[in-house]
């Protein structure tokens, strides 16, 4: 990696805000693809400052910053990555599960459904299964589309889609699921109607289940 997505990807594992909006703001200017921007630049950057974490070389304060710095330079691409479109795609309750506060990856899904047309619900992080009941039933969405990053928190999905079955309206809607310890046997085992490994794939999956 070199030039201005190497100092992308530098800034955000330095955690450096002011950096990465400058960086980033270079790196559109270069006419470099945003989606460029953000997996060659950013998500390497916040994966490098995950092994510092697991290494102990990190602690959750560093975490915040790079965080924060990433937040920044998503918010100037996402022009770039929602583009708009007239017909809705369907409508998708999105939220991190109850526990878990990494919003990053279901920011990222809300930013590529919105691309593809999708009206987004989005509950934010620490969602419980009562939040995604009451989201489904005043919306009328057709997908409920659940994020985990622990696996402390992951059976959490599982207690969602129990929710969503006691409040008879899992026939109603399709469940999506995704997050890096996720695996798609995982998602077949709590009975999640689909699971992407990436916010693009899901956009995909998205698509198949609404046709389904
Ligand atoms: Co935390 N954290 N964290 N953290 N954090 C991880 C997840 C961890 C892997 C770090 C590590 O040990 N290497 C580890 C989890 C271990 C595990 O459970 N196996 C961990 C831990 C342990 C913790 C704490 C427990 C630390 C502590 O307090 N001791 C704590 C828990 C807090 C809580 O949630 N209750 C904690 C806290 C935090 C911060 C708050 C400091 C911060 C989050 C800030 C925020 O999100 N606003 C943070 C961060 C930044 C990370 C890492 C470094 C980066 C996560 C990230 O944003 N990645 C992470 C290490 C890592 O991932 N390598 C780590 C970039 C993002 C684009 O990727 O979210 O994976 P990701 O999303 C991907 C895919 O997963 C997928 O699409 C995206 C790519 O396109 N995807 C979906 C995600 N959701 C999807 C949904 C879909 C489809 C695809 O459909 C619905």
């Amino acid at each position: 990696m070199e030039g201005t997505l190497k100092g992308i990807y530098e800034s955000i594992i330095n955690g450096e805000q002011a950096e990465t909006v400058k960086n980033v703001q270079q790196a559109l200017a270069e006419g470099i693809d945003p989606v460029d921007i953000l997996n060659e630049g950013m998500v390497k950057g916040m994966a490098e400052v995950g092994r510092l974490f697991e290494e102990g070389e990190y602690f959750v304060p560093e975490m915040l910053i790079s965080a924060r710095a990433m937040q920044s330079g998503l918010a100037l691409i996402k022009p770039q990555l929602v583009k708009a479109n007239v017909q809705s795609s369907g409508k998708v309750v999105v939220g991190t599960v109850k526990g878990d506060l990494h919003d990053i990856g279901k920011n990222l899904v809300c930013m590529m459904l919105e691309g593809a047309a999708f009206e987004i619900v989005d509950l934010g992080a620490d969602v419980s299964p009562e939040m995604f009941v009451e989201a489904v039933k005043s919306s009328g969405a057709n997908i409920v589309a659940m994020s985990a990053l622990l696996t402390t928190t992951m059976p959490n999905m599982r207690v969602t889609i129990e929710a969503l079955k006691a409040a008879g309206l899992r026939d109603k809607v399709k469940v999506l699921v995704g997050g890096a310890p996720l695996t798609e046997d995982y998602a077949r085992k709590i009975g999640a109607d689909g699971y992407s490994s990436d916010a693009s794939k899901a956009v995909a999956v998205a698509k198949a289940l609404v046709a389904a």
